[in-house]
């Protein structure tokens, strides 16, 4: 609090616990609404942007825009919106100029818009797609919510704070420390800005919050609670916001259904008979699937959206796609692009999946954290299965209750964005985490929570391997229906030699996935199959890596560490020159490097 007792004009540089009023309400996943399938108006453009790096903004909360003290006398203002200058949203401000490369402070971003009602009924949302990290909306002087975590989307009512004349005023503080999700230190660059798209929806009084559907009786869950069911017919569950009664009619035209079911405190539920063509990569069959909402007092709203059918399951050490065993051909893959950062677009996206099909690959695990919510779309489209993971990543604060929640929520705020999409198959709680108790309570419940919202896909980890006992184990493997592998025989430990050996003293009961392996070669460095940074090595440790998980049956698949070369600050030798050169392609996007074609030829050969 403030220890300016006389409360005269210096009382916000004297409270240091100012950030107490900002917390709540808190924008999560309780919150969040399903949009796909809707029409937004964009809030995209370039917006006016202060680098505020004591968080000003907030603590003298500039937001409220006193422009003249109690006597009518003008303030001498810290900020001028309008003078400031412009910041593309959106966009990760570090690539925009030179100076913000590495500001990791608040960035306070603002403009106007004009608010013409086309009902009077109409709600009116405010929605980011992603901002990092820790994100507060302020419109017309007055705060309106919080927001942790820098990938997954939030949204807000902002409704009654409209008037025809709107500011809005957002704070993005993108510093990182222990207590966040992913905390201080990790292997990737963290960008800061409101770095995904923003958008108004105008919907109605009372509307469809969010819908799962799926195949009927599918439950992929292996470890879990329900015992798998063979899929017989298309169930959906519906939720609407504000109105608990009314109904809804789901109608999938191609397959001539149309069903109405009764609204009950804010949910309907269906039981259809259908039998859907199987979504796979082969056949990435979509349908389009319509919902109509009308309550007892007129309000109506309808969404659509395009979606696949399809079934993940494991038996024994297999992974089954509708029944049949798939061996996944993955790669990793980093948002981050030399030019955008996180930010993406559509033709990236495209262009990252030819570049696995090249490969001759069918997967794609999405690192570290929420990738953009078209990837899974455009996956969905182009048959691709994936990999999502939260950035639950190496030593997070697993004692900390803030720490859970934040992750906790982050997971919810994905598994709701994307659990209509058919590529997603997998959930990951978590990257190299090391086996400790806290750890174990920590992630065991994210799988938990992770199947709460989501009993039809697997959920994984990528695991660390007991170098000590050269076994694979650790203790979460057991609340997993797939296990995640992270290891870098032949780089980071140069005695290849342990890996069959840790192959062959494992007998796992489940399917395991190799999620990581690489070494780092610089684009055209040359020189032989021992010479660290060389493409001559990489090439010669994805042989050696692909003979060996060749001969072991357990392997369900793999997805090795990386296709892109990516940015990261914690690289700082002459070949590396601040980025992780992993990748089989550089980081130019373009040009591939040998080992490239070592997994295009092995994908080509395996079933
Ligand atoms: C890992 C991490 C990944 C790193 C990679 C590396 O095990 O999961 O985030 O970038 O190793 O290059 O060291």
């Amino acid at each position: 609090m403030s220890n300016d007792k006389a409360g005269n004009f210096l009382s916000n540089i004297h409270d240091s616990a100012y950030l107490a009023k900002y917390r709540e309400p808190k924008l999560d996943n309780s919150t969040l609404i399903n949009t796909s399938g809707r029409e937004g108006e964009s809030l995209n453009g370039r917006w006016n942007f202060g680098a505020d790096w004591y968080d000003t903004c907030k603590r003298a909360e500039w937001y409220k825009e006193n422009k003249t003290n109690a006597a009518g006398d003008p303030e001498p203002l810290d900020w001028d919106w309008e003078a400031w200058e412009r910041m593309a949203v959106p966009a990760c401000w570090n690539l925009e100029r030179k100076e913000l490369h590495y500001f990791e402070g608040n960035g306070v971003y603002t403009r106007t818009f004009r608010y013409i009602p086309k009902d009077k009924t109409e709600r009116i949302i405010l929605r980011f797609e992603g901002a990092a990290y820790n994100t507060c909306v302020f419109v017309n002087g007055k705060f309106i919510g919080s927001h942790d975590g820098a990938s997954t989307p939030f949204n807000v009512d902002i409704t009654k704070f409209l008037k025809t004349e709107n500011r809005i005023i957002v704070t993005v503080d993108a510093r990182h420390h222990p207590l966040r999700i992913p905390m201080d230190n990790s292997d990737w660059f963290y960008y800061g800005g409101i770095y995904r798209d923003v958008f108004l929806y105008r919907l109605p009084a009372a509307y469809i919050k969010d819908w799962f559907i799926r195949l009927a009786g599918s439950c992929a869950a292996s470890a879990g609670s329900c015992a798998a069911k063979t899929p017989n017919g298309i169930d959906a569950d519906v939720y609407i916001a504000n109105e608990s009664d009314g109904s809804i009619k789901i109608s999938i035209p191609e397959l001539g259904i149309t069903k109405e079911a009764a609204v009950r405190d804010g949910k309907a539920s269906f039981n259809i008979d259908a039998n859907p063509e199987r979504w796979s990569p082969e056949n990435p069959k979509l349908y389009e699937v319509i919902l109509n909402y009308s309550s007892a007092n007129g309000t109506i709203d309808e969404v659509k959206d395009r979606i696949g059918f399809r079934e993940i399951s494991v038996k024994g050490t297999d992974i089954l796609l509708n029944g049949k065993k798939i061996y996944l051909k993955g790669i990793c893959v980093h948002e981050d692009h030399f030019e955008l950062g996180k930010t993406t677009n559509e033709d990236v996206i495209r262009q990252t999946i030819r570049d696995l099909k090249e490969m001759n690959g069918n997967y794609f695990r999405l690192a570290h954290y929420p990738h953009d919510a078209r990837f899974a779309r455009i996956a969905d489209e182009e048959g691709v299965l994936l990999w999502e993971e939260v950035p639950v990543y190496w030593s997070v604060a697993f004692d900390s209750p803030i720490a859970y929640a934040d992750a906790e929520n982050q997971l919810a705020e994905l598994v709701l964005r994307d659990r209509n999409r058919a590529s997603v198959i997998i959930w990951s709680v978590g990257n190299e985490n090391a086996d400790t108790d806290s750890r174990l309570v920590f992630m065991s419940k994210l799988v938990q929570k992770a199947r709460e919202l989501d009993p039809t896909r697997l959920v994984s980890a990528a695991c660390l391997i007991d170098h000590e006992i050269l076994k694979i184990e650790d203790r979460l493997a057991d609340t997993l229906d797939v296990i995640g592998v992270n290891e870098y025989y032949g780089w980071y430990d140069p005695d290849f030699s342990k890996l069959p050996k840790i192959l062959s003293n494992s007998s796992p009961d489940k399917p395991v996935l190799i999620c990581e392996f690489g070494g780092d070669a610089r684009l055209g460095e040359r020189g032989t199959e021992h010479d660290l940074w060389t493409e001559d090595k990489q090439y010669a440790l994805y042989e050696q890596q692909i003979a060996t998980m060749r001969k072991c049956s357990y392997i369900a698949g793999t997805t090795p560490w990386i296709l892109y070369d990516f940015r990261c600050p914690r690289r700082l030798n002459r070949y590396q020159e601040l980025f992780n050169r992993k990748g089989l392609i550089d980081a130019d996007r373009k040009r591939k490097k040998p080992a490239f074609y070592v997994m295009q030829r092995y994908y080509s050969e395996i079933e």
